[in-house]
């Protein structure tokens, strides 16, 4: 977390309110593999980093409360008795999609004010919407002393994303903000809600992020599609979620739904297999066979669940040729966002410098690299 964003944040808040406020940081993710397997109870793989949102919260006594998105210079008023959905895309949904899931439940809050701002690059898959519902859900859970635990938490932001920013998304997004564990990586069942934690050591190899630096519309209509594609299958199969299905099983249907969509369901079957493969990995410190899991992940997730895009498909190729990264893939929802790299560390540098030239070049726009550190989940700073 980043200390100087901390008091930008404060400071921000002290000189609308002139109070000091409570101050709460929720971080961002990472997925190493297992995409798009969340909504289908299987295995994903992710990690809390150490970019996230800083939220500023404080009960109010005026008649309505506030919000203000510092990094956009914004804000809006709302009533706490007519909570409703703001215009599509609007980052607003996000908060007041929290204030609604929690009022939902019947509990009672009164009206606050709150301030925030991240260093989450809007639209890199690095999930700042999970990062941002969680910090309301925590600053209000403090602030009203609304005793929710943090499971409670992360389904009230899912049910957020749902209900008010219209994306189904699954939950490991919001599980991993809440939960991440300093320098580890969780291995979640999303249907038990337990997760094994694993010490990040890649020996000698590191994670570095490329973004692609784009996000192309209808990543969200996407999105809602493919889910309703696996309930629909998993309703002929009659069984509660593709979690449950083997490639056998796909194959006694397979004449009954298109090509396109069979090899949708077929990479959801597999992508939880190579989730689980990959926690086996880790645990032998199998890095080259973790990392052609990544490879294979990408590979399913461009020509079978078709949720990339060029940018990321020339990122993974560029990181395949370079002769230093052995493994490499799209991470999160796609359609644009960040590829996730495992690299030699030795080369490490020449990599880097190597894919943003050619990135250049290919696409007349620069991406931009990050290395990461795994952090802990959300929580009072
Ligand atoms: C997005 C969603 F929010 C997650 O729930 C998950 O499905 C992911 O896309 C794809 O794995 O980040």
């Amino acid at each position: 977390m980043d200390n100087t964003m901390v008091a930008r944040i404060k400071a921000k808040f002290k000189s609308k309110f002139q109070t000091e406020p409570l101050l709460v940081f929720s971080p961002g993710r990472i997925n190493i593999i297992g995409e798009h397997t969340d909504y289908n109870e299987g295995f994903v793989f992710p990690a809390a980093i150490d970019r996230g949102i800083v939220a500023a919260i404080q009960k109010s006594d005026a008649a309505v409360s506030t919000a203000f998105a510092a990094d956009k210079d914004s804000g809006i008023e709302f009533s706490l008795d007519n909570v409703k959905p703001l215009a599509s895309g609007h980052w607003g949904n996000y908060i007041l999609g929290v204030v609604s899931e929690i009022q939902k439940k019947g509990i009672e809050i009164g009206n606050f004010d709150i301030v925030f701002g991240g260093d989450i690059p809007g639209g890199a898959g690095l999930s700042s919407s999970a990062a941002l519902e969680n910090s309301v859900a925590v600053g209000l859970n403090e602030t009203f002393g609304l005793k929710l635990s943090k499971k409670d938490m992360i389904y009230i932001s899912q049910k957020a994303e749902h209900n008010f920013a219209g994306v189904h998304c699954g939950i490991m997004d919001q599980y991993a903000s809440m939960f991440g564990v300093k320098d580890h990586a969780l291995l979640l069942d999303c249907r038990t809600i337990q997760a094994t934690p694993f010490k990040i050591d890649f020996k000698d190899h590191e994670l570095v992020l490329v973004n692609t630096n784009v996000k192309h519309s209808l990543s969200d209509s996407a999105y809602n599609n493919r889910r309703s594609v696996c309930e629909s299958v998993s309703k002929m199969l009659h069984i509660p979620a593709l979690r449950d299905a083997s490639e056998k099983d796909l194959l006694s249907i397979k004449d009954k739904i298109s090509e396109e969509d069979y090899q949708k369901v077929l990479y959801v079957v597999q992508e939880n297999q190579r989730t689980i493969d990959a926690g086996n990995a880790m645990k032998t410190d199998n890095m080259e066979a973790l990392g052609k899991l990544l490879y294979a992940s990408h590979y399913g997730l461009s020509n079978q669940y078709k949720v990339s895009c060029d940018e990321l498909d020339f990122l993974v190729e560029e990181a395949k040729a370079s002769g230093q990264v052995i493994g490499a893939r799209m991470m999160g929802g796609g359609f644009g966002g960040c590829t996730i790299n495992l690299v030699l560390k030795s080369g490490s540098k020449q990599f880097q410098e190597s894919v943003a030239k050619a990135y250049q070049n290919k696409f007349n726009k620069a991406c931009s690299i990050y290395a990461v550190s795994l952090s802990n989940g959300a929580g009072l700073v």
